[in-house]
């Protein structure tokens, strides 16, 4: 009898484990027990108790829904084109979605991360990852607007990002893909892994009162795939912790020549230390190329800079910068309890959750209680960092969140479920099935020092039978729990938009009232805006033609343009001279191949049309804004080239009703 070579038998079942998606509980249907829907409901008119921000995985937006209820609030555009507002297709946003590689309109974005102040929510801003194109964005929670991204140089699959400091001193990227860093020739085999692959840490600073983002320096480690991160709190503040996969350097079919080693690795970095030998010069500068994009609220306009520039720290040149904590097996999640002392590892091929301590892992590197080096990094013993394990929670665990009563809470993958354990004697307190598949889970205040654990929501990777069908595609469901009790009690199921990873939570006090509700017509910066319909005009400039126009309920202003001719570039400016909240205009015009402009009171926003044919084109608003909503609109009339109709732009000049076409 022919022998199975043993690699294929590890194909086999890495990919049957990781391919069961999650038994179906025979009585999935009345898990919800009673009383669960008083607890998820909130009166029409009345406002939910938490805002909560989830990732749109390959959407590449956030969304944002109210809790208990399950109410989809809004869905900001960060890393694509959204053509329900505009993003990315006006002129003044097209910015924000630039990068080294040109205009990018489109990202996947996996983690969303709440700005911190002493390890607590502040409601400041909400920071995202861009998976694909590696970037960063930071959004404002005053206007829930993306107001800056700043692309990741030497690093590709930005995935263990963004986690903050607990000051919101810095945002971190790990790259999830090694590869070679940008100053020099990647074409090399791929093969040449081992020698030519580096991965990066990125500590991106953010400025304390203008939230404004820089490449503070860049760790250059060992070609592995970096995965997820959390820094450190209160003892453990000056640490950031990441965990990695690929341990085994392997460069093709990862999900074998990934998963042979027993162990992978959490990395442990003192970024205090890492900012000592920055301050004493002792960083190597590199050339690279990346964008960084800001919005301004004067303007109402991005701009796209160039960098050209980071600092780079290889951190086997600094032995006291990073240690290597073995970790079984190809950890996921890497989650550090509210009291900075417990550091949860998950090992998605694991049966079993390492959890280290902090005081323990100071004490092997203080005793050189290592076991060896990777890549020029002491790897510290695995006994001698380990706190406990957490015997036989369940398959596959992914990311753990935390309550303020000493307890974790562990999503599983492969077993299809949320455990719930006691970080100090590490024993499984209950379980709960998910419906199906759980990825990432999220506690309000979760992750930071103090959480707000009155629930605990299921982000799950698959649907199936929970809906409505909708065809072959189902929309990704999420789960609320109430957690107040000693049992998690199922009370709410939700869809929600993209794929969800990451999801933050936070009380509405913290974030409700500092809402902006209009932007004040006269701290309108932006070079067309007009601050009346005195100031519209239709200006020509070669063949650019620039209309300055305005939006006040029930109009447009101007809503007559003649003199356009083929061969020009339009360029509608305009500016909604509301000062009533919610009162946002529309602009669409036919024919023309952007999205529709949302213009908020008191801004100005521009859409740039190239007319293809001759012709009279009705131009309108798109949002419904009044009872005569309908009569907002006009007409533009586009005349060949070369032809002689002059410029003319008119509002409430009716037509002559004596005059008939020649
Ligand atoms: S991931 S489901 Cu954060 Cu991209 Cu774990
Ligand atoms: Cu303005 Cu409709």
């Amino acid at each position: 009898m022919k022998k199975i070579p043993l690699k294929y038998i590890a194909v086999a079942s890495v990919a049957a484990l990781l391919g069961i998606s999650g038994c179906k509980p025979k009585n999935a249907a009345s898990a919800v027990s009673a009383g669960a829907a008083e607890k998820a409901y909130v009166a029409p008119g009345k406002y939910d108790e938490f805002y909560n921000f989830v990732s749109g995985g390959f959407s590449g937006q956030m969304s944002v829904y109210g809790l208990p209820s399950g109410r989809l609030l809004r869905v900001i555009p960060v890393f694509s084109v959204d053509p329900e507002k505009g993003y990315g297709y006006s002129e003044e946003t097209k910015p924000m979605l630039n990068t080294s590689h040109g205009f990018v309109p489109w990202d996947d974005l996996h983690h969303t991360e709440l700005s911190q102040t002493n390890g607590e929510i502040d409601g400041r801003w909400i920071f995202a990852n861009g998976n694909n194109t590696p970037r960063i964005a930071r959004l404002d929670l005053s206007t829930f607007r993306t107001s800056e991204i700043i692309e990741i140089p030497n690093s590709a699959g930005n995935h263990s990002s963004p986690f903050i400091t607990e000051n919101t001193e810095y945002v971190v990227a790990g790259t999830r893909f090694s590869v070679p860093p940008d100053n020099v020739n990647g074409d090399v085999p791929i093969n040449t892994y081992k020698k030519n692959f580096k991965g990066t840490i990125s500590f991106v600073s953010v400025d304390k009162t203008s939230g404004n983002m820089k490449i503070a320096f860049q760790l250059l480690c060992p070609g592995v795939n970096f995965d997820l991160s959390h820094a450190g709190k209160g003892p453990s503040h000056d640490w950031f912790f990441f965990s990695c996969y690929n341990s085994e350097q392997a460069n093709t079919l990862l999900e074998v020549n990934a998963s042979q080693k027993d162990k992978d690795f959490i990395l442990a970095v003192n970024w205090k230390k890492a900012e000592e030998y920055l301050a004493q010069g002792k960083a190597k500068k590199q050339s690279v190329k990346y964008a960084h994009n800001v919005y301004d609220e004067k303007t109402h306009s991005a701009t796209s800079t160039i960098e050209t520039e980071v600092q780079v720290l290889d951190v086997k040149d600094f032995p006291d910068i990073a240690y290597f904590i073995p970790c079984p097996k190809s950890p996921h999640g890497c989650d550090v309890d509210p009291t900075g002392e417990y550091i949860v590892g998950s090992g998605k091929l694991a049966a079993l959750i390492p959890v280290f301590s902090y005081t323990k892992l100071q004490a092997a590197i203080a005793a050189k209680d290592f076991i060896g080096n990777f890549g020029g990094i002491p790897v510290v013993k695995y006994e001698s960092a380990l706190y406990g394990e957490v015997k036989k929670p369940g398959l596959g665990p992914l990311h753990t969140e935390f309550d303020d009563k000493g307890n974790a809470y562990t999503s599983f993958f492969v077993s299809s479920e949320i455990v719930k354990w006691n970080i100090k004697d590490l024993k499984v307190l209950d379980r709960a099935p998910t419906y199906y598949s759980i990825g990432h889970l999220c506690i309000p205040g979760g992750d930071s020092r103090k959480p707000n654990a009155k629930y605990v929501i299921a982000y799950n990777k698959i649907t199936k039978d929970r809906y409505l069908p909708t065809g072959p595609e189902l929309s990704q469901s999420a789960q609320l729990f109430d957690i107040s009790g000693d049992k998690m009690q199922l009370i709410l199921d939700f869809p929600t938009i993209g794929e969800p990873h990451y999801a933050q939570a936070v009380s509405a006090d913290l974030i409700k009232n500092k809402s902006v509700k209009i932007f004040k017509i006269e701290d309108n910066a932006n070079p067309y805006v007009s601050k009346g319909e005195g100031e519209t005009k239709v200006v020509r400039t070669g063949n650019r033609v620039d209309v300055n126009m305005t939006a006040i309920r029930s109009h447009l202003a101007p809503d007559n343009i003649e003199g356009i001719r083929m061969g020009d570039e339009v360029y509608f400016h305009v500016t909604n001279l509301e000062q009533d909240w919610d009162v946002p205009h529309g602009f669409a015009i036919k024919g023309s191949v952007n999205s529709e402009l949302l213009v908020m009171p008191g801004e100005t926003t521009t859409l740039k049309w190239i007319p293809d044919r001759v012709g009279m084109f009705p131009m309108y608003c798109t949002d419904f804004c009044s009872a005569l909503h309908q009569e907002m609109s006009g007409y533009v009339r586009v005349s060949p080239a070369g032809s002689n109709t002059p410029i003319s732009f008119s509002l409430g000049k009716n037509s002559d009703t004596t005059q008939l076409r020649q």
